[in-house]
């Protein structure tokens, strides 16, 4: 087909790029998909998708919402929303995509905001350079079913002391007066303020999004406010062999080692009768 791009069924957007990628590796893919397409109708392959770390790039539009069919609760909706489908507030506790992405063995995750589009520019540029699944989760706003979702986040007077961006190699610090940051403490992170109770910027962590184990990176993906800032930026991102390429190299193996090679061959091989 002469085409940049189309339209798949609803949640089965992960499965028809994951036969584009498998049948023609040479094309750079991208896969655009809402909370509700990706985790609840699409859940089971977005899943696999992830851990079959098939080359193709994700961008989720997180509203936490149903926006489409106008407004019912999705699996990210916080618990207690009032929506058209929970007129009583939901009792459901919500995914946090990177928590999924993790749990599938993700090589890469990173977390956007929508009004935001430099920084978002800079990681869809990291995506595109990941070998592997790249899941960008965009904070991303509906103006007609659920507006303002983000703003207790990304608010304007707000923003600078919930939200952490994160860059690889530097402090995990944030805040409007750059004085806080993160440590571990126990078995879980904590926010600390620089210049109190004896803490100085050598004790807050610095971020490694290459660390093969997860453990650190679920931690900085499920951040949530009030408790927490919410990570922005590359989270995760580690090399792993990807599905496509074991594919190719699978089918080039099978090809140089065929002994039929053409169709006449194959209906001349094994047991043939001839018809008089
Ligand atoms: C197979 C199928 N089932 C259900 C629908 C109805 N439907 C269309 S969009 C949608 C939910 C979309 O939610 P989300 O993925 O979060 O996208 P948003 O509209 O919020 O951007 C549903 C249930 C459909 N179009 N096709
Ligand atoms: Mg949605």
């Amino acid at each position: 087909m002469e085409t940049y791009g189309f339209h798949s069924l609803h949640g089965r957007g992960a499965v028809i790029a994951s036969g584009i990628k498998a049948a023609r590796p040479d094309l750079n893919v991208w896969l655009t998909t809402g909370d509700g397409d990706s985790m609840a109708i699409g859940g089971n392959h977005f899943i696999h998708m992830i851990r079959r770390n098939i080359d193709i790039n994700v961008i989720i539009f997180n509203n936490r919402i149903y926006g489409l069919t106008k407004g019912q609760y999705s699996p990210t909706t916080r618990f207690g929303t009032v929506t058209k489908s929970s007129p009583d507030g939901t009792i459901e506790k919500p995914f946090e995509p990177g928590e999924l992405v993790m749990g599938a063995q993700g090589t890469f995750f990173a977390r956007v905001i929508d009004k935001e589009p430099k920084g978002m520019e800079e990681v869809f540029i990291d995506a595109g350079k990941h070998n592997g699944t790249s899941i960008i989760e965009v904070l991303q706003n509906c103006v007609i079913f659920n507006d303002a979702t983000h703003e207790i986040i990304v608010g304007k007077d707000v923003r600078d002391d919930r939200v952490i961006l994160l860059k690889h190699g530097e402090k995990m610090i944030f805040g409007k007066e750059a004085n806080k940051g993160l440590v571990f403490d126990g078995n879980d992170l904590k926010v600390v303020t620089i210049g109190e109770n004896g803490i100085t910027l050598d004790d807050i962590l610095v971020h490694d999004k290459t660390t093969k184990n997860p453990n650190m990176h679920y931690m900085l993906a499920r951040m949530n406010y009030p408790e927490y800032p919410v990570a922005i930026g590359v989270i995760r991102s580690v090399e792993q062999d990807t599905y496509d390429d074991l594919l190719t190299a699978q089918v080039n193996h099978a090809v140089e080692n065929a002994t039929i090679r053409t169709t006449t061959e194959l209906l001349n091989s094994g047991k043939v009768f001839e018809i008089k």
